[in-house]
């Protein structure tokens, strides 16, 4: 690995590992190639790392500094000179060597797209994976704007490689997209609306043993997360995602996370806080909320 080392998850004082005994690596992956809307979530990771370093390392819920574990940072990829397809194949390198290596790998993005070589990454190590998908939109689109690599069609990759898929938070859906998760057993999808009206029934039966969880953050409320490239009304709350994640880490062996789409605006600090938050929370979940 060539790249400078860049900044470390979280506070100067936190318990560092060295990259070889950390449980958890920290991928910022600053990919930014099919953005449609809103541009700047290549900076996405930086930001979420320099936030990380005005955090408390507590967990009042768990009661636990999650990070204990070992988190290690390893240097942001480098897309530099690569096209959409070659970066993609190196974000999901990156998480196999994590993979190879026995640890955890948690990437920080960057657009969306980067998502499916992680999970194919993932799910060759774990071939009976399930994939959670919070978000906004259903990305089950075969392609967008003449690419199947784009960010609007990740999740349809993923049931491309046979994945059981499971989306939750879902308020932005295409004709095309209904039409086909509608011939897919293997999809499930739970609406914003049913879990905004208190009505959504989450089938958590469809998890099997091993999950990886995606978290696009326009997923939230644009209200608490403005910075997203494509914000929809009607989002999550903090804690209705903090109670998903919490519960499929209860309920299932978490093998992988992302966060993704994080578009830093000027002005504003809220946004890379709550993301940088909610990196912490998952990792205290998956480590320490298991019953
Ligand atoms: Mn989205």
């Amino acid at each position: 690995m060539v790249n400078p080392p860049g900044i470390q998850f979280l506070a100067p004082d936190a318990p560092y590992c060295e990259p070889d005994k950390a449980k958890v690596i920290i991928i910022p992956a600053p990919l930014e190639y099919s953005v449609c809307y809103m541009k700047g979530t290549a900076r996405g990771p930086e930001a979420i790392l320099e936030a990380s370093g005005q955090m408390e390392l507590y967990d009042e819920e768990l009661d636990c500094c999650p990070t204990d574990i070992g988190v290690h940072t390893r240097a942001p990829l480098d897309y530099s000179g690569m096209d959409h397809a070659a970066a993609l194949k190196a974000t999901g390198d990156a998480v196999r060597e994590v993979l190879q290596r026995g640890q955890f790998p948690f990437t920080l993005g960057g657009e969306h797209s980067l998502s499916a070589p992680v999970i194919q990454a993932v799910h060759e190590h774990y071939p009976d994976l399930t994939v959670v998908h919070i978000d906004a939109h259903g990305d089950l689109r075969d392609t967008y704007e003449g690419t199947p690599l784009s960010h609007a069609c990740i999740e349809r990759r993923v049931v491309d490689m046979g994945i059981p898929l499971l989306e939750i938070g879902i308020r932005s859906f295409s004709p095309e997209e209904v039409a086909f998760m509608k011939t897919r057993p293997n999809v499930s999808i739970v609406w914003a609306y049913e879990i905004a009206r208190g009505t959504a029934q989450i089938p958590w039966e469809r998890l099997g043993k091993h999950t990886y969880i995606t978290l696009d953050l326009d997923a939230f409320d644009p209200a608490a997360m403005p910075a997203v490239g494509t914000p929809e009304p009607g989002g999550l709350s903090w804690y209705q995602v903090l109670d998903l994640v919490r519960e499929v880490c209860r309920r299932s062996t978490v093998v992988g996370m992302d966060v993704v789409e994080l578009c830093p605006m000027p002005n504003q600090a809220h946004a890379e806080f709550l993301a940088a938050r909610l990196v912490h929370k998952m990792l205290g979940y998956r480590f320490f909320a298991k019953q």
